[in-house]
């Protein structure tokens, strides 16, 4: 088990990744940092100022190891806060290995994985979501998953839970006011705004909470399946998305067996494809095996498309197909073959209530429009304006948490239950609050999430 209360010691890494590159880099952080690495450069940078480049030698065993350019931090300047020393060297796997191995002869240990980052938040350069926000934005693969580790990089959730903890912390002082008076028999503070303030913060919570499913959406990619009956066109559309020949395509009803994934970025967000095997009632054991996965990669999508062949099937086949698919994940209903069918028959489509949209997969037609479509079904709009969007579970986990300590509260005002029970509520709720930012934290918490973290991070 790896110990997680605060180090001072001098550790180092390989920050870059692993495997041979043009050039790698090596961090060392703690107090000493630059004066161990001194022992091993041509120059002397004992007295070098933060932010300064230095390119020179290392020597080991008298001979030359490489030449490397190093950057100069000095606490508290400095990522970690402390003293901190970059080494640019080649990117060899020898030298990167001598490199590491001289600096631990002389006294600095390889970094935990995260310790860089654990460093950086005990010292109060950035707190808890933000040092998470640096894995998001390692790995963020699309321009929507970058936006958002970088809002949140900046304090975004930061700045608006620290209002709300100031909202409650208000709150629970003007209840705990009153029990200091309590043989007065007083109320200080007026019910009426307390339940105000109480509604208040639970909007912004539930609104944060909500913001999750745009939030994992963004960050993981949107799974989107595609169902509808056999010979629908799902394979094609499918492969017109994609615009190239990933599904096979027939006029065989039951093409596709087994589902089929594939990512498409439309406007910075990536959608999972899912190619479905038709839904029909079936015979066949591995089709109905097909029949079964579709169902189930429904219930699992984020949204889903419904297409459907308008010389296939009726209008009131339609309702009762959409009737059996779920309702509470959003969903984009596409009629297709717009190419083919007769005028009347897509009025008929056209005339029911039911909101969709006309397609061909085959021409290509509105595909632009689908495409536009989807993207409303997850809430985009909000991303571009700029609301606090949570993309991390944890913090999901602990708003959920908070929501639920509020509602207590919300209850407990309602039926006038006494001042502690309701200051103890607010505290939870506050406490769940805190662990989002790290005001509240505990071993556990920090070891699960700086494990997670590679080394050198
Ligand atoms: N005219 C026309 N034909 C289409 C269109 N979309 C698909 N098709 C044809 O419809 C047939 C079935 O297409 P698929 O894409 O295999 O249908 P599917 O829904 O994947 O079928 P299963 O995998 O069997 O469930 C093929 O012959 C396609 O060429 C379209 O927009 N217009
Ligand atoms: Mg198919």
């Amino acid at each position: 088990m790896q110990n997680f209360s605060h180090t001072t010691d001098i550790i180092c890494a390989i920050s870059s990744p692993p495997g041979v590159g043009a050039i790698s880099l090596i961090r060392l952080s703690g107090a000493g940092s630059i004066e161990l690495f001194n022992l091993i450069f041509s120059k002397d940078i004992s007295n070098a100022k933060g932010y300064t480049v230095h390119f020179g030698n290392i020597i080991k065993n008298e001979e030359l190891l490489d030449e490397v350019v190093v950057t100069i931090f000095k606490n508290p300047q400095s990522f970690t806060g402390e003293d901190i020393v970059e080494i640019a060297c080649h990117g060899s796997i020898y030298i990167q290995q001598e490199l590491l191995s001289l600096l631990i002869d002389l006294g600095a240990r390889m970094a935990a994985a995260g310790e860089f980052s654990k460093r950086a938040f005990f010292n109060g350069k950035m707190d808890l979501s933000q040092t998470e926000s640096i894995a998001d934005l390692i790995h963020s693969e699309s321009e929507g998953a970058h936006r958002l580790a970088i809002q949140q990089m900046k304090g975004g959730i930061s700045n608006q839970l620290s209002e709300l903890r100031q909202k409650m912390m208000n709150f629970a002082s003007l209840i705990e006011l009153e029990l200091d008076f309590s043989e007065e028999d007083v109320e200080f503070a007026d019910r009426t705004a307390l339940i105000a303030l109480i509604e208040e913060v639970q909007e912004v919570v539930a609104q944060l909470t909500q913001s999750f499913k745009l939030g994992n959406a963004i960050k993981n990619g949107v799974t989107t399946a595609i169902v509808g009956r056999p010979n629908a066109g799902k394979s094609t559309l499918l492969n017109a998305l994609l615009k190239e020949d990933r599904a096979i395509v027939s006029e065989i009803a039951g093409t596709t067996r087994d589902t089929i994934e594939e990512v498409l970025t439309i406007e910075g967000i990536d959608f999972r494809f899912i190619d479905t095997a038709g839904l029909r009632e079936t015979e066949d054991t591995i089709e109905k095996i097909g029949v079964a996965r579709a169902l189930a990669q429904v219930e699992k999508s984020a949204v889903y498309i419904y297409l459907f062949d308008m010389d296939a099937i009726t209008v009131s086949e339609l309702e009762t197909d959409l009737e059996n698919l779920p309702i509470d994940i959003p969903r984009l209903v596409v009629a297709n073959k717009s190419d083919i069918v007769a005028e009347a028959i897509q009025l008929e489509f056209e005339n029911t209530d039911i909101e969709m949209i006309f397609i061909s997969a085959k021409e290509n037609e509105s595909l632009l429009l689908l495409q536009e479509r989807l993207l409303k079904l997850i809430d985009v709009e909000d991303l571009s304006a700029q609301k606090i969007i949570v993309t991390n579970v944890r913090h999901y986990e602990a708003l959920r948490q908070a929501n639920a300590d509020l509602l207590k509260v919300k209850e407990g005002l309602e039926s006038g239950i006494s001042g502690d029970f309701l200051a103890m509520d607010i505290r939870q709720a506050m406490h769940h609050l805190g662990t989002i930012t790290g005001e509240v934290t505990t071993d556990d918490l920090l070891g699960n999430i700086f494990a997670n973290f590679c080394i050198g991070k």
